[in-house]
């Protein structure tokens, strides 16, 4: 029995490769995230490595990565034993020209076996057609591992381009969100996003979701965190969580998990491509 995705979704899910939209909170309760978020990063600045794996040391970002409703929706896809892989905040500025090419989230995450790997994409902000949502190419996952090429382009929020060429002609769905609403995709779903044309931010969090299963195959020793049931694999150092914002001792714990990535993705992304989500 789904704990809360119908079956439909999770036949949708099967066949198409993402779901959306899914709702985890209220609007008043985004705002309220966005407003931490955004008190925070006037405080004390938002470097890139600080948009990762964020519920390292925010507490908010630990309480969205540990909401009920989206790991009721995970768990129907994965099964009840849930490893928090990684984080990434993908802010886009109003009036801008950043964009996200078309790529598989599974490229450069070295997992095994890579199809378990689930992203859910929590809208903070209005996610839609004039804000740059991000687009799926429906039935896209059946494709498998697809190869990407590092395409240079100055607004791409992929500093090296990785890029799967997709014929324009394709169809393609948006997934559009409002302020606490998530979309669900498959590590080979392609999909990418276009510019933000509105006066607002563009916020999410695209929060990457594993059975304890699985493994990523760097030699590099990783940390995950546990979110649900049991982890009785022990492929990953486990993630304490934070005891309060910015606190040294979670600094510490982000900078040490972001040490452990960077040192993984070393090994995994080719030369070419560089550093990417
Ligand atoms: O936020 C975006 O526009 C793209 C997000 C993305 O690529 C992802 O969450 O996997």
């Amino acid at each position: 029995m789904p704990r809360l995705l119908t079956a439909q979704q999770i036949e949708q899910y099967e066949q198409r490769g993402y779901l959306s939209p899914v709702s985890a909170f209220n609007e008043a309760q985004a705002q309220h995230y966005r407003k931490l978020l955004e008190d925070g990063e006037r405080l004390h600045g938002l470097a890139p490595d600080k948009r990762r794996k964020m519920y390292l040391y925010l507490k908010w970002a630990d309480e969205v990565v540990h909401d009920p409703r989206v790991l009721d929706a995970v768990e129907d896809l994965i099964g009840p034993d849930i490893l928090l892989y990684h984080l990434t905040l993908w802010i886009k500025e109003p009036h801008t020209d950043a964009f996200i090419s078309w790529h598989q989230d599974s490229t450069y995450f070295g997992l095994e076996p890579a199809d378990q790997h689930v992203t859910a994409w929590v809208a903070l902000s209005h996610s839609n057609h004039e804000s740059g949502c991000v687009q799926v190419l429906p039935g896209s996952h059946r494709r498998g591992q697809v190869r990407h090429d590092a395409v240079k382009h100055s607004a791409n929020i992929f500093p090296t381009g990785q890029t799967v060429a997709v014929d324009n002609e394709e169809p393609l769905d948006m997934m559009v969100l409002r302020p606490g609403e998530f979309s669900l995709h498959h590590t080979f779903a392609l999909h990418n996003s276009m510019p933000n044309r509105s006066a607002d931010r563009r916020i999410g969090l695209g929060i990457s979701y594993i059975p304890t299963a699985c493994r990523c195959v760097a030699k590099q020793r990783l940390t995950a965190t546990l979110v649900h049931g049991e982890d009785r694999f022990g492929h990953f150092d486990l993630d304490p969580r934070p005891g309060a914002d910015y606190d040294a001792k979670a600094l510490e714990v982000h900078a040490e998990a972001m040490r452990r990535w960077h040192a993984a993705r070393a090994e995994l992304i080719p030369k070419a491509h560089g550093e990417a989500g």
